[in-house]
């Protein structure tokens, strides 16, 4: 799931990209709860940090969503029909993908991706695994309105939104994405999101705090990508990753804590830490089926199929236009 592979190359040569990093860093530890947006996480030491996390024994939702997908792909194929335009938000190199192409046949397959490395590393494979199939990668922001160009057809659209990143968001924000993707898709349209439910907060918390340290390694990697990239001068040893599960707001929280009273360079500004302040990087969201449904019952989708696995861990929701 490599989102952005800049620092691979010749870092900093995506002048609008680092621009942007920067800016959400400098605003978000000015804040009186620091906190850095997740979607940073993803340079190309962190993508393979991620990729580390998905293979843990204590991370559940990768291999409990690919198994549940492989179980039901015959009535998920079904649901998202034939013939149609399947857009992956996230470049899509994942054996899920892979499943839900081969199983629904689609006329076009569009993966929207922020990052043009992730993006040609997607069309090479697929290109490789389905010859025939015609790929339309999209360069851009799906948070954002995107553009679809020649897809104004009859074909009928469906966004593929696995893996439980629609957790990033609050509620709020999760129902203003759908309503968002509502109106790319169009009346006809369909999505299938993948979604985290709400389990024991034991199995929780051991997810984000895995035994080997991986998810550690990449909650503080978000420093040293600001050392990189930004001209700072964090010390990781001087802060620690800490996760729990906030059950009153059906979250997971992930953040780091300054082990000393300190102050950080990056740039030209500088910020002071107290002893135990933190920097608020991520927040996973968890529901319950009937939560999510309520979710996008408000968003102009309906929730009209849901499968899970047996053990209740991970669900992924086939929403109908309304
Ligand atoms: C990619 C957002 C789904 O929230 O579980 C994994 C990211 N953070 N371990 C998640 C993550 C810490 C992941 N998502």
């Amino acid at each position: 799931m490599g989102r952005d592979h800049r620092s691979r190359g010749n870092p900093g040569i995506d002048a609008a990209g680092l621009a942007a990093f920067r800016q959400d860093v400098i605003a978000g530890l000015s804040l009186p709860q620091k906190a850095l947006p997740p979607k940073h996480f993803y340079d190309a030491a962190g993508s393979r940090l991620f990729e580390r996390i998905c293979r843990l024994p204590e991370y559940y939702l990768t291999r409990t969503e690919l198994a549940l997908t492989r179980s039901h792909i015959a009535a998920i194929a079904r649901f998202a029909g034939s013939g149609g335009v399947l857009l992956e938000y996230g470049s899509g190199e994942s054996l899920k993908t892979r499943l839900l192409i081969r199983a629904m046949r689609p006329s076009v397959y569009m993966p929207v991706d922020i990052s043009e490395d992730a993006l040609r590393l997607a069309v090479a494979k697929l290109g490789r695994a389905f010859p025939r199939l015609r790929i339309a990668p999209l360069a851009g922001d799906f948070s954002r309105p995107l553009d679809l160009p020649g897809f104004r057809g009859p074909d009928r659209r469906v966004v593929y939104f696995p893996g439980s990143t629609i957790g990033n968001l609050s509620p709020q924000e999760a129902q203003a994405f759908l309503r968002m993707t509502r109106g790319q898709v169009g009346p006809r349209g369909a999505m299938l999101v993948g979604v985290d439910l709400k389990k024991d907060a034991r199995l929780l918390h051991a997810a984000y705090n895995d035994a080997r340290g991986v998810t550690a390694a990449f909650n503080l990697n978000l420093l040293r990508r600001i050392n990189r990239e930004l001209r700072g001068d964090f010390n990781p040893k001087r802060f620690s990753h800490y996760a729990f599960y906030n059950a009153p707001l059906g979250r997971i929280e992930m953040h780091l804590v300054s082990r000393a009273a300190q102050s950080v360079n990056v740039g030209d500004h500088r910020f002071a830490f107290e002893r135990g302040e933190t920097i608020h990087t991520e927040n996973s969201y968890k529901y319950s089926v009937e939560e999510f449904r309520a979710v996008a019952a408000e968003s102009g989708f309906r929730g009209a199929k849901v499968w899970t696995d047996r053990r209740g861990l991970f669900s992924l929701h086939g929403l109908l236009a309304d």
